[in-house]
């Protein structure tokens, strides 16, 4: 018996991107695309079961419009069953709206994991098993792994699969331990074959290997600056409960990036408009924090790169807090008038650099521009 496992977790569909407004609506509706993309994925690999391990949805407030678009994508999936953990940010309650909605709109090959219960799937003609750990609130300082395997007769032959969303001690930071806690130390003595979890928005393990049986995919799709990596997901090739492969797929459409560019001549501003304005970047939300002194023409070149490279990116934000006009005696010459006090407390530091740090320079210059506009 072979079985391919598509596993994702975390897609957070209906996340708002406020902060990002003129970009707003690409960031929201790329994750519908990548849905859209990873079961196109997982149906040319032919996989047999689509696992979504929490967090499908970032509420439980969506409108019915993006809830039956998302059943009707996975309704797409051409394997034997798509199946659905609630995380903690898609909670189930026996009243949610959000999921008797989007069960109007799913098809029967889909299966929502409601109760912390063990699943049988020989009724969709496949040994395994799932034991499954949905969560049922925002928060909980318990985990859900707590099934009743006595019932369990010994010499059954199916693949035993854990499906849990929360955090992983070691691997997820959850300070106050309110995620749904969980120790690798107590899945690994689960006695189960292979643990599908969700939450944490890292792969993990960053390269699995034939050994893996823990595996948190990470989001699919990039949802802010935190997020360092292109968006991810498992494939999991299982021969049997000893034997498996892990492979771990890319899936992000757009991706976050920040850099620190310090820019102190025009090499550096040249080397970082071609760096910026390359193709890869042009999937990105950049965010390029400039550093360092320039002159006034060198500035304005800076200008004209920050429009190129605006141009090639999704979303370009600068900060240049840190960025500066190199003091020179021409820029002090041009902002105060010959042979007053700052005048020449300027020329002569400046005249004195070799002694003093550039920075009590740039501090003075600073100090007696802020004085002389209080006035
Ligand atoms: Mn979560």
């Amino acid at each position: 018996m072979e079985i391919k496992i598509f596993h994702t977790a975390d897609l957070h569909l209906g996340m708002r991107f406020a902060g990002y407004p003129d970009v707003q609506d690409e960031l929201i509706n790329a994750r519908h695309e990548t849905l859209e993309n990873m079961v196109e994925v997982a149906n040319q690999e032919s996989c047999t079961l689509f696992v979504m391990a929490g967090d499908l949805f970032d509420r439980t407030t969506l409108n019915v419009k993006d809830i039956s678009m998302v059943a009707r994508t996975l309704n797409e999936f051409e394997g034997e069953l798509v199946i659905i953990l609630p995380g903690n940010h898609d909670y189930y309650t026996h009243d949610s709206k959000l999921w008797n909605e989007f069960s109007k709109h799913a098809g029967d090959r889909i299966l929502i994991l409601k109760n912390s219960d063990i699943y049988d799937l020989n009724k969709y003609h496949l040994k395994i098993k799932i034991y499954a750990a949905p969560c049922s609130a925002k928060h909980s300082n318990e985990n859900m792994i707590k099934w009743d395997n006595s019932r369990e007769s010994t010499e059954n032959v199916s693949i035993k699969i854990g499906l849990a969303h929360g955090s992983l001690e070691g691997v997820s930071p959850d300070f106050n331990k309110t995620y749904y806690p969980m120790t690798r130390k107590e899945l690994e003595s689960s006695g189960l074959d292979l643990w599908l979890l969700g939450h944490t928005h890292l792969p993990w393990p960053e390269n699995p290997d034939k050994n893996s049986r823990i595996l948190i995919p990470g989001t699919p799709e990039p949802d802010g600056f935190d997020c360092k990596h292109e968006g991810s997901a498992f494939i999991i090739n299982m021969e049997s409960s000893s034997n498996m492969k892990v492979q771990k797929v890319s899936t992000g459409k757009y991706r976050f990036f920040i850099d620190q560019v310090v820019l102190n001549d025009d090499k550096a501003i040249a080397s970082m408009k071609q760096k910026y304005t390359g193709d890869e970047y042009s999937n990105m939300v950049l965010r390029l924090i400039l550093k360092g002194r320039l002159r006034k023409e060198e500035l304005e070149g800076v200008e004209e790169s920050i429009e190129l490279i605006n141009n090639g990116v999704l979303l370009l934000q600068i900060v240049k807090d840190e960025l500066h006009e190199s003091i020179t005696p021409e820029l002090i010459n041009s902002e105060f008038t010959e042979n007053s006090f700052p005048h020449q407390l300027l020329l002569s530091l400046l005249e004195e650099k070799k002694e003093i740090s550039f920075k009590s320079l740039q501090k003075t210059y600073d100090i007696i521009r802020k004085i002389r506009n209080e006035n």
